[in-house]
This record gives structure tokens, sequence and C-alpha cells, in this order.
């Protein structure tokens, strides 16, 4: 096939006309608030908890410092079970608290954490499940909470993939003790750099933001050896306008989505996810998973011939995280435990997604897969 003439990338970011970010810019200029609690960060937490459909939101500086303080906020210590499919900042929020993860097998359906797995990796040290809604499809929030109740175990989902999510006509972000979410340049809503935790009482909320501020609670009281992980306000800005176009972005995601599940559905030794029941989608990423028997040829030489052609999907998430030095000496990292972690880490490449990729370029990339 013809090689394109300019690269495509598993993603681009969406970003509003500048002239209509240009008036959040001068506001700024003029009030000099440029950080800690900014009217835009108050606007923002209250126009995202109305539209997730949240009680309380903390933004934070990147999805990553959520999750990392997120652990703080409830004390989380000793081993948490995770899952080894996800992309490496949910472990290492793990490592950064000095807690043990214990990994444990995925699901084949959706690569979510597989419930079934997680009581006989439970120990007298387990506090917490730290689950992850992989490319944005729902964990099974039902069975993980029955778990989570029977051990007395917190539930913190990484929810990064999730913006916009609803499942049972409820914000996924309902679910669990905490959710974190990310803003990051490559997620379907982007400050830049973003993120989030999610909390359901205002007691939580207040510890939280005391925690993303260095544990200030006054001008002179600390209540908590807390850090810096707050948005700026420039982020938070770009984050209202960004909102004005959530809706439009996402309709245009899925007429890709439409095209690629139209294409690829039929093409022997190429797999995509099922579409989940009750769920309203963000079309986040679109993975398919590549069966080399059936394909005729491995994941890594689509991979590569689709560069060739200037496409570049990504391999999220290969490696597994339990494969990573700092992971793999783990008694739970050992792949026997890991089987299906480790078929889908090995099949997967995420196409191409994002609101402005072309029809006509999502026909060619499925052309290219049909070849
Ligand atoms: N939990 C989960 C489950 C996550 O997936 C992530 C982040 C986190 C937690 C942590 O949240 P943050 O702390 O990041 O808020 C990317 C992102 O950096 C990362 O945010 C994301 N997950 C992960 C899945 O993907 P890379 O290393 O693949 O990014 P990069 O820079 O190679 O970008 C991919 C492509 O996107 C590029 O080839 C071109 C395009 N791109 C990227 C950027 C940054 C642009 O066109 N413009 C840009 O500014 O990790």
């Amino acid at each position: 096939m013809k090689k394109l003439e300019n690269p495509i990338y598993v993603t681009q970011p969406s970003l509003p006309e500048l002239e209509e970010f240009i008036p959040y810019l001068q506001q700024i200029w003029d009030n000099k608030i440029l950080t800690n609690n900014g009217p835009f960060h108050q606007q923002l937490e209250k126009e995202l908890a109305n539209f997730l459909g949240v009680p309380y939101i903390s933004l934070f500086a990147n999805g990553t410092l959520a999750l990392v303080t997120a652990l703080q906020v409830l004390r989380i210590t000793g081993e948490v079970i995770t899952t080894p499919y996800s992309f490496v900042a949910t472990t290492h929020s793990l490592w950064w608290n000095n807690i043990k993860p214990v990994f444990v097998d995925i699901e084949p359906e959706f690569g979510n954490i597989n419930p079934e797995k997680i009581e006989a990796a439970i120990t007298p040290k387990t506090t917490a499940i730290l689950p992850v809604h992989v490319y944005g499809n729902p964990c099974n929030v039902e069975r993980i909470q029955e778990i989570a109740d029977i051990y007395g175990l917190k539930v913190i989902y990484d929810a990064a993939h999730c913006f916009g999510v609803n499942y049972k006509g409820k914000g996924i972000c309902n679910f669990g003790d905490l959710s974190i979410l990310s803003f990051h340049a490559t997620k379907v809503f982007n400050t830049m750099e973003g993120g989030a935790i999610i909390c359901h009482d205002k007691a939580t909320k207040k510890r939280i933001d005391y925690l993303k501020n260095f544990g200030f609670a006054g001008e002179t009281t600390i209540m908590a050896p807390g850090i810096n992980s707050k948005m700026n306000e420039m982020q938070a800005a770009l984050g209202l306008v960004q909102l004005k176009h959530y809706q439009e972005n996402i309709a245009k995601r899925k007429a890709i989505v439409d095209i690629y599940r139209k294409e690829l559905t039929t093409i022997n030794g190429i797999t995509i996810l099922p579409i989940p029941e009750n769920t309203d989608l963000n079309h986040a990423y679109f993975p398919i998973f590549v069966d080399e028997k059936n394909y005729g040829i491995t994941r890594d030489q689509l991979y590569e011939r689709l560069k060739q052609n200037n496409i570049f999907g990504r391999r999220y998430f290969y490696p597994l995280i339990s494969e990573f030095p700092m992971y793999k000496g783990l008694d739970s990292a050992v792949p026997s435990n890991l089987k299906t972690a480790k078929q889908l880490a090995e099949r997967v490449i995420c196409l191409p997604i994002y609101p402005d990729l072309d029809i006509e370029l999502a026909k060619y990339i499925c052309k290219n897969i049909k070849n």
C-alpha cells in the first residue's frame, strides 16, 4: 500500500481555537492569580462535578500525582492488589508510597482485573484493591465491591481512561472509595497535563485538598505531610474551554470507531473488544488483538508494517508492568500467574483514534490491516 505523506500517531490532542482561550488568559494576566485554588480552578471543579455526575472532585497537576495522593488520603499501607495490564503509573504510585504491589491476572473479555482471582491474592497485609478501567471499559465494579466489603478493603479505581464514561446511568467514578482521572494531552479531555480525585463526602474532599497543598489548613496550620500536586489556573482555564467541546469530540471519535468496527470485525486473526453492556463509552482507545496463527504474521510484524506506511499505533500495554525490572522480582509477577495479561500484551495494537482523524484515513488504516 502507498505510504502516507504525513505520519498519523495513536492520538493527537484536541485543542479549542486559540481565540476562544485568549479571554481566559487575559483574565489570568489581569488578576494575577496563577495557582492555589484560583477562580478557574474552583469553577472547573464545580463544572466537572456536575458534568461527571459525581459529588466531589479535586483537581491535580496530573493523574500520577492524583494516584500517589489518593493512596495517602486513605492511608493505604502494606500490600495492594492491582493489575499488570496498565500504564506504569498505576503501579509506580504504590511504589512511591512504599506499598507492595500484588499483581493478579485480568479477564480476557475487556482486559480488566479478574475479580475471581482477587481473593486468592489477599493476605493479612492487604489493605486495598487498585483496579484500572482499562481503555475506558468498566471493571466488574459490583463484584470487586463485594470482595472489598467481605475483607474490609478499600477500592481506588485508576479511571485515567474513563473521563465521561457512565455505567448503569451513573458516572463511573461513583464506584469504589476513590477514583482518579487523567487529563493528559493524550486523553479524551485534556488540560495539557492534569488529573483529579473523585470522592463521595465533604470530609474526604477536605483531606484531599489539604494533602495536595502541603497539608495547609490555614496560614500556620499543617494537617498532614502533604505534597504539592495542585492544578494551576492555565490548566483549569483550558479545561473550562475544552469541556464545551467534549460532546462534539466524542461524537467524532464514535464515527471513527464505527468505521473500525465495520471494517475490522471480519478479518481472520484480528479481534476487537466487544461493546460493554449498560455503558456510555468515551472511545478513548481502539485496541486490536493479532492472533498470529490465523492472521498469518505476528503482532510486531503488523506493527512495523503499519509504521512503514506512517501509521504509528501503540502497543498499550506491552510489556506488562510486572515485567519491568523494579517489579519482575515480585512473587506475583511470575508469568504463570498472569497468563491472560501476557497473551493480551503480546497481541495488542492500539490504532490511531482522535476527533480530527479523517474518516478516509481510518479506512486507509483498515485497508492496511486487511492487506
Ligand atoms: N493510569 C493510567 C491507566 C494511565 O494510562 C495513565 C497515563 C496514568 C495513570 C497517569 O496519568 P498522567 O500522570 O499521565 O496524567 C502516554 C501518556 O503520557 C500517559 O498520560 C498515558 N497514561 C499513556 C497511556 O500514554 P506515552 O509515553 O505513550 O506518550 P507519548 O508522548 O508517546 O504520546 C503518544 C502519542 O501521542 C505521540 O506519539 C504523539 C501524540 N502526542 C503526544 C503528546 C504528549 C501529541 O500529538 N501531542 C502531545 O503533546 O504515554
